[in-house]
C-alpha cells in the first residue's frame, strides 16, 4: 500500500491513523509547494489533484476520511466501527466536521497560516471574522458533547471521528484557532496528544531523514 502525502492538514489525518495502527505503508512524498500534485502522473491517480491518496492494489482512494476508514479495516481495528448504530454516529461527526467545525478551522488554517507561507499575502479579515464566529459556535456544541462524560466522540471508544474533528488542532497556534475557554475540548485534545501516532504522524519522514544523514 502506498500513501501519497505532504505535511499538511488533510494528509496528516491519514498519516496519523496509519501511524497509530502501525501499518507498514510506503509513504510517497508529493510536494504541494512544487506543484507535484498537478503533474499528469499524479492526476492519473487522483483526478482531484489533491492529497492524501491511498493506493491499495487496484484501489485508488482519495478523501482523508475514507482513507482512515479503509486503513482501520485493513488493520482489523475498530476506528471505523462496524456496528450500525456506531457507524451512524461516526457519520454524524464526519458530516458535522466537514460542514462546520473543520470547515471554519480550515479557513483559519488557510488564512492565518498557509497564505503567508506561500506568499499569498495578508489574511482576509472578513473571512477570518466569519470563520472565527462559526468555529466558536461549533466548538460550543463539541464542548457540550464532551463535557457530558465522554472521553472520545463516541464515548469510551476512539474512532476516525476523533481524528477528523481534531485535524486542525496541531495547527491551533499558527491558525489562531479560538479554543480558549473550552475545558472539555482541551481535555480531549490532551487524550489525543497522548497517542504517539496522532502527535507525530510524520515520524516516518524524520526516520528516513535521519537514515539519509
Ligand atoms: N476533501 C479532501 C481535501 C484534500 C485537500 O484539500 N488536500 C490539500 C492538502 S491539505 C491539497 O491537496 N491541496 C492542493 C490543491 O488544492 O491544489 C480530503 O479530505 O482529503
Amino acid at each position: 500500500m502506498k500513501l501519497y502525502y505532504d505535511e499538511t492538514i488533510n494528509p496528516r489525518k491519514a498519516c496519523a491513523v496509519a501511524q497509530h495502527l502501525g501499518l507498514p505503508l510506503e509513504y510517497v512524498h508529493v510536494r504541494l509547494a512544487r506543484g507535484e500534485h498537478k503533474a499528469p502522473a499524479f492526476l492519473a491517480l487522483n483526478p482531484n489533484g489533491m492529497l492524501p491518496l491511498l493506493q491499495d492494489g487496484e484501489l485508488l482512494l482519495w478523501e482523508a476520511n475514507a482513507i482512515m476508514c479503509h486503513l482501520s479495516d485493513v488493520a482489523g481495528a475498530g476506528l471505523w466501527p462496524h456496528g450500525a448504530r456506531a457507524q451512524v454516529e461516526v457519520q454524524r461527526w464526519l458530516s458535522w466536521d466537514a460542514h462546520h467545525f473543520s470547515r471554519h478551522g480550515g479557513t483559519l488554517y488557510f488564512e492565518n497560516m498557509v497564505k503567508q507561507a506561500i506568499g499569498m499575502g495578508a489574511p482576509d479579515a472578513a473571512a477570518v471574522h466569519q470563520a472565527e464566529q462559526g468555529f466558536v459556535a461549533s466548538a460550543a456544541v463539541l464542548e457540550q458533547h464532551l463535557a457530558d462524560g465522554r472521553a472520545f466522540l463516541l464515548g469510551d471508544v476512539l474512532t476516525v471521528a476523533d481524528f477528523a474533528v481534531s485535524a486542525a488542532f496541531p495547527y491551533a497556534q499558527g491558525a489562531r484557532l479560538p479554543l480558549q475557554g473550552f475545558a472539555a475540548i482541551a481535555a480531549w485534545h490532551g487524550r489525543l496528544q497522548a497517542l504517539p501516532g496522532w502527535r507525530e504522524p510524520f515520524a516516518f519522514a524524520a526516520e528516513e531523514f535521519a537514515e539519509a544523514a
